[in-house]
């Protein structure tokens, strides 16, 4: 039977920031070989899947301080591969047999890295074998909507050791006609910033985790200001072809109700963290605010909703970390409008898809993101095509482990039937 599986293999490989992260190669019986990596964040959720690392267990040596992931491995060799091997591969029944291994509802046991690495190419080989991208299994026929890119420019906090309070400024080309030309907008803007950067005198060769720019401006404001300098110096009309990103990523500086700026020393009460908020989106080309409160503050996210100055999308990554039980708590009480969709929060990629349904059937928009640690692996490109996501956050222009996905997806523009999403 050349669609069983023969061979299973998992692995530790590198990821964009030098840290082990587990990799997995499926063979099939036609000598197909299907290798998935799985990425890692750093501004991470409390209610994520568990990435399980070896500090501490005797696993752990003294190289990779404790970050390495022998044990996520181990558990795929040891107690995955036997039960998969000799199976024609199946992605419903490949996540299932995961949550009978694992019973706790964060793969606290087997590791999210390693139950996403061995559903992910399940899914691949899976393609494969009905002679599929990734990207056209989920959408067999019909056009396929390329997401729009969400990409950063400057970065700060836990990307760039805090040289802004807040994480990302990025930019939304939302006037480009296709995805070729809304990515050579974005390598503009973001080559502008490092030239009009050092103008003013700034370094700009300090590179974050995700390729933006990590300079110290003294507020948000001013970082939102020069962005928008940078899109009209590439002739570009902020607000009208080229908006705004905020990725806040709140919980990082949240401290018992507080909201503490390191770059202004200033602390801010829940209440005066939404005035400064509400202050900076009515200042800025601003479309698009992620993470604006912390994982656990809803009454804020609630609040923030309820009192927006303008239509803008609320985007929840910690506050949801691609788990359904939470995103059902947001729809029901409005707490936001929009979700990130990060396969290794939830660690299943059938799950993960069934987060991104309801929210698209509950009328939020779906950004399918990368995180801030990558691989040179593109399946996310594929996946956030295939689902129909609207749009898609990797990061900035710059490294390979981004450009991995950009180039994904102007390949599946020059190849396949394709319409360009609209953001909104
Ligand atoms: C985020 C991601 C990507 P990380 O917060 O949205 O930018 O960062 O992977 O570090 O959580
Ligand atoms: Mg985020």
């Amino acid at each position: 039977m050349t669609a069983i599986i023969t061979d299973l293999i998992g692995l530790q490989v590198l990821d964009s920031r030098g840290r082990p992260t587990v990799c997995v190669r499926m063979t099939l019986g036609d000598g197909s070989i299907h290798k998935v990596s799985v990425p890692s964040g750093a501004s991470t959720g409390q209610h994520e899947a568990v990435e399980l690392r070896d500090n501490g267990t005797s696993h752990a040596e003294r190289f990779f301080e404790g970050k390495s992931v022998y044990q996520a491995v181990a558990n795929i060799n040891e107690i995955i591969r036997p039960e998969l091997i000799n199976t024609v591969p199946n992605t419903q029944r490949t996540d299932a047999l995961l949550i009978g291994i694992d019973t706790t509802d964060r793969h606290e046991i087997l590791g999210a890295n390693a139950t996403l690495a061995v559903s992910l190419v399940t899914a691949k080989a899976v393609a494969h074998i009905q002679e599929l991208s990734l990207a056209r299994f989920y959408q067999p026929t019909g056009a396929l909507r390329i997401p729009m890119p969400m990409v950063n420019i400057l970065s700060g906090g836990a990307h760039a050791n805090g040289a802004l309070d807040i994480q990302d400024v990025l930019v939304i080309p939302h006037g480009a006609t296709t995805f070729s030309q809304a990515l050579s907008w974005v390598v503009a803007i973001r080559d502008a910033a490092a030239r009009i950067g050092a103008a003013q005198g700034y370094v700009t060769n300090l590179i974050a985790d995700e390729g933006g720019l990590g300079i110290p401006f003294e507020s948000s404001s001013q970082a939102c200001a020069f962005v928008t300098e940078c899109i009209e110096a590439v002739g570009l009309a902020p607000g009208q072809e080229v908006s705004i990103a905020l990725d806040i990523a709140a919980t990082q500086f949240y401290d018992r109700g507080n909201y503490v700026s390191r770059s202004s020393g200033k602390t801010f009460t829940a209440q005066q963290w939404h005035e400064q908020l509400i202050t900076l989106l009515s200042s800025h080309p601003i479309i698009s605010i992620e993470d604006p409160f912390a994982e656990d503050d809803w009454n804020s996210w609630e609040t923030f909703m309820r009192l927006l100055p303008k239509p803008i999308q609320v985007v929840g990554d910690d506050l949801f970390t691609t788990n359904l039980g939470r995103l059902w708590r947001g729809i029901e009480n409005k707490s936001a409008n929009s979700i990130l969709i990060k396969p290794n929060q939830n660690g299943l990629v059938t799950q993960t898809h069934d987060v991104l349904n309801h929210a698209q059937e509950h009328g939020f928009t779906t950004i399918v993101s990368a995180r801030s640690g990558e691989t040179e692996d593109s399946w996310l490109a594929d996946l956030a095509t295939g689902w129909g996501a609207g749009q898609i956050k990797v990061g900035s222009t710059h490294g390979s482990e981004r450009t991995a996905k950009w180039n994904r997806l102007l390949e599946l523009e020059a190849t396949e039937e394709t319409v360009f999403s609209k953001p909104f």
